[in-house]
């Protein structure tokens, strides 16, 4: 809301206009969170070592990790503030998918603090049971697809990229499908959180891409010239997504190989749950399985992986999943693996953002 205080004075200073625009917005946001993130890096961590909230590293995992044990984790606690912070400073408050977009952000960010809180403060083995943490998540998911289902002319057809003339009206089943794709991207982004720098990076380029989604989603103009749902006050959520890139980009400062601090569950569940939500709000939710490609692919492997080892009592495809584990395992460095995957994930975002064109 600063941005509103700022904009107050325009009469007087000219040049404070451009805090109208979202787009000076967006980068100021992501500058701001950017900067907010690298400043107060140091000392959050710092305070976790102090705290020992060190990370328990599994004994049947890849060897190397066994030098980790200990790293401080819960760097969420650090994403989550700045965020929000910056969101609130420079985004328009008053608009619902704002909101929406911060009370997800606050809910999932509880859901995992509560379990990171078992796990390294209490030293229970196993946090959260899966069943409390899923039922949880399905909860607020099932809260945020109610409001955009009552919220008054909010569309409930598919918009399928490819495809200009085709988008069915899912109707109440839209609200199945917004739960899955939030529960589901929340979930994806924690199992993809295993190397440093894996998950943060694609996060980074994920909202990139929705930066600029967003912001032709809620464009009246282009929104018609390019044949996508026109979603009025979509456009603020660029800034909010902008605000996700910079503390992103300042997290990987200090999550890099070697890393300073994991971001633990209060980080990755949020994330992804913020990540699908944009999906669903700017109406680009099946684009999402493709900007998002990397941790549905990581996902697919534990699926493919759990499924193959039942059904053959104990035979495996990977040699662990989730896959980043099966190129370890392989020999391959772990900054190889972190900067592949991160190449992956920069050509999915570029086809994703050429399906604007591409109907
Ligand atoms: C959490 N957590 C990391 C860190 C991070 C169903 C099954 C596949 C579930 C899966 C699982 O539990 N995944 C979710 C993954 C952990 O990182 C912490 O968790 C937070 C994210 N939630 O922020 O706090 C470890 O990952 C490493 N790490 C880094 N750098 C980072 O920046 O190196 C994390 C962040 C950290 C650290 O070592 O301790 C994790 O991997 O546990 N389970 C698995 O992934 C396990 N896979 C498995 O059991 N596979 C079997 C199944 C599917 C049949 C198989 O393939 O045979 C593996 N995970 C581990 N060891 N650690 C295997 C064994």
């Amino acid at each position: 809301m600063l941005y509103k205080l700022i904009y107050f004075f325009h009469a007087d200073i000219s040049w404070l206009n451009v805090f109208r625009y979202i787009t000076f917005r967006t980068i100021i946001s992501s500058l701001f969170a950017l900067i907010l993130l690298l400043f107060f890096g140091g000392w959050v961590i710092g305070k976790l070592k102090q705290m020992q909230i060190g990370q328990p590293i599994r004994e049947d995992g890849p060897p190397n990790h066994k030098t980790k044990e200990g790293t401080p984790t819960m760097g969420g606690c650090l994403i989550l503030p700045v965020v929000i912070i910056s969101t609130l400073l420079w985004a328009d408050v008053r608009n619902i998918y704002v909101l929406l977009v911060l009370l997800v952000m606050g809910c999932f960010g509880a859901i995992g603090f509560l379990d990171d809180y078992l796990k390294t403060v209490r030293k229970s083995s196993r946090g959260l049971s899966i069943k409390a943490k899923f039922s949880l998540q399905v909860l607020v998911a099932l809260i945020v697809a109610l409001s955009l289902y009552y919220f008054p002319g909010y569309d409930t057809r598919l918009n399928l990229p490819f495809f200009k003339n085709v988008s069915p009206d899912l109707g109440i089943g839209y609200i199945v499908l917004a739960i899955f794709i939030i529960v589901g991207a929340s979930n994806a982004v924690n199992l993809t959180d295993g190397l440093d720098g894996l998950a943060i990076g694609p996060i980074v380029i994920a909202f990139g891409s929705y930066v600029i989604f967003s912001y032709l989603a809620g464009h009246v103009k282009i929104a018609s010239y390019l044949q996508i749902p026109y979603v009025a006050g979509a456009g603020e959520l660029s800034v909010a997504c902008g605000a996700v890139v910079g503390a992103g980009l300042g997290f990987l400062w200090y999550n890099a190989f070697p890393a300073d601090v994991f971001m633990g569950d209060v980080g990755s569940l949020p994330l992804g749950a913020v990540l699908g939500t944009v999906a669903v709000i700017t109406k680009q939710e099946i684009v999402l399985v493709l900007v998002g490609g990397l941790f549905v692919v990581e996902t697919l492997s534990v699926i493919f992986q759990v499924a193959y080892f039942r059904m053959t009592g104990g035979g495996r495809i990977f040699r662990m999943a989730p896959l980043h584990h099966h190129f370890e395992l392989k020999g391959w460095p772990e900054s190889k693996i972190t900067v592949r995957f991160w190449i992956i994930a920069i050509i999915l975002a570029l086809l994703s953002i050429s399906t604007l064109k591409l109907r």
